[in-house]
């Protein structure tokens, strides 16, 4: 728990470092360190400074509201919290603390495969909260068919599906001081032998999967099926061909390959070959409202919110979560207001530029 005077608490910067200073240096390592020399984790964040916005005026801002629709469902804004595994290296309620923040906010929560809270357990601790899985598929596929039954089962709304884990990416952080999970209860069947570090769990996952896989789980199963961890055009593609509803431009939070595109950078060129096909999510480095309303304005129908929600549930719980939530939802309203667009469906790329302070930084 953070000490008191972490509690000036206005900013997701805020939570960042009063959640440094209370993790472990393990913990903090897992959930702050990217891949190899973590050029791509860092450009996630300054890729959105890049772009400058281009307010409209007197266009009436009074009435605004972020609401959008997401899989034919109308939501209350477009923030999703990404699936993050291990959360009870953050706190001990973990998934169900950041599920509830989830609840309280309106916000749909991803509970992660390598989450340390059941799929099962979730959904009877959160029923009210909107929740998606993400799943990674196992060389076991016993296993893997298992997660997603019980997706089915307990209520889950969507199937993300992250496809740029093939294998686990150079994370230095984690070899220098590497965290052990306590694996709930599906582990027994994957760790007979308990706790794991993140990149022993991460080398479950098949390598071998293709595009015929994905386009057998969309058959094979009701829930709608959404693709993480595409960066291109060309995958965006092959995602509608393969019975995806949706895609998650990402590269992974910067933990997989480094030097790979950032999100802000990959998103206009996917939206324009696949938007009218398919829903667009973007993630990575999402740190402000004003972030927000530039992943919309250049098509995303949603954001994926990962990192600082962590930081949230380490300072203080379900509180922390949903206060990080607040800030950003608040900085939202404030960008959409001052931007001149009073809902998300008033944005387009022309609100948006390249910045002219780019390459002008020393
Ligand atoms: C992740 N991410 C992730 N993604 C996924 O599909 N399955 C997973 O189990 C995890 N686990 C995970 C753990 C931790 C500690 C982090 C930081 C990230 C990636 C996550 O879903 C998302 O793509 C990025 O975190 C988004 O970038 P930001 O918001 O963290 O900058
Ligand atoms: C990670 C894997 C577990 O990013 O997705 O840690």
């Amino acid at each position: 728990m953070a000490e008191p005077q972490d509690r000036q608490l206005i900013s997701l910067a805020d939570y960042e470092r009063a959640a440094a200073r209370a993790l472990d240096p393990e913990a903090l390592g897992y959930f702050a360190g990217g891949a190899a020399d973590e050029i791509t984790m860092r450009d996630n964040e300054s890729s959105w400074a890049r772009l400058a916005i281009r307010p409209r005026v007197l266009v009436g801002v009074e009435e605004r509201h972020p609401g959008v629709t997401l899989l034919g469902q109308p939501r209350p804004h477009p923030l999703i919290v990404a699936p993050m595994a291990f959360q009870r290296l953050a706190h001990p309620e973990g998934e169900i603390a950041i599920a509830r923040a989830a609840a309280a906010t309106g916000t749909i929560m991803t509970l992660a495969t390598l989450g340390t809270t059941s799929v099962p357990a979730l959904a009877q601790a959160q029923p009210d909260a909107t929740r998606w899985f993400q799943l990674y598929v196992f060389s076991d596929r016993g296993v893997t068919r298992e997660l997603v039954a019980e997706a089915v089962e307990n209520g889950y709304e969507a199937l993300v599906i992250t496809v740029d884990l093939p294998v686990v990416g150079r994370r230095e952080r984690e070899l220098r001081a590497p965290p052990r999970a306590q694996p709930h209860a599906v582990w027994s069947a994957l760790a007979p032998d308990g706790p794991m570090t993140p990149m022993e769990f991460a080398r479950l996952v098949d390598p071998s999967l293709t595009w015929d896989d994905i386009a057998q789980f969309a058959a094979a199963q009701p829930l709608p099926v959404i693709v993480k961890g595409i960066l291109t055009a060309e995958d965006a593609i092959r995602a509608a061909q393969h019975g995806a509803r949706g895609i998650v431009v990402s590269n992974h939070g910067g933990r997989q390959l480094d030097t790979v595109l950032p999100g802000a950078e990959a998103l206009a060129p996917i939206v324009d070959a696949v938007g009218d096909s398919l829903e667009v999510i973007a993630d990575g480095g999402i740190r402000r409202g004003t972030d927000v309303l530039k992943a919309l304005a250049l098509g995303a129908r949603a954001v994926m919110i990962g990192r600082p929600v962590l930081w949230g549930l380490c300072v203080d719980g379900a509180d922390g979560a949903r206060g990080v939530l607040e800030i950003l939802l608040q900085e939202l309203d404030l960008a959409l207001a001052l931007a001149g667009a009073p809902t998300p469906a008033a944005l387009d790329r022309s609100f948006v530029a390249r910045a002219p302070w780019v390459g002008q930084q020393a």
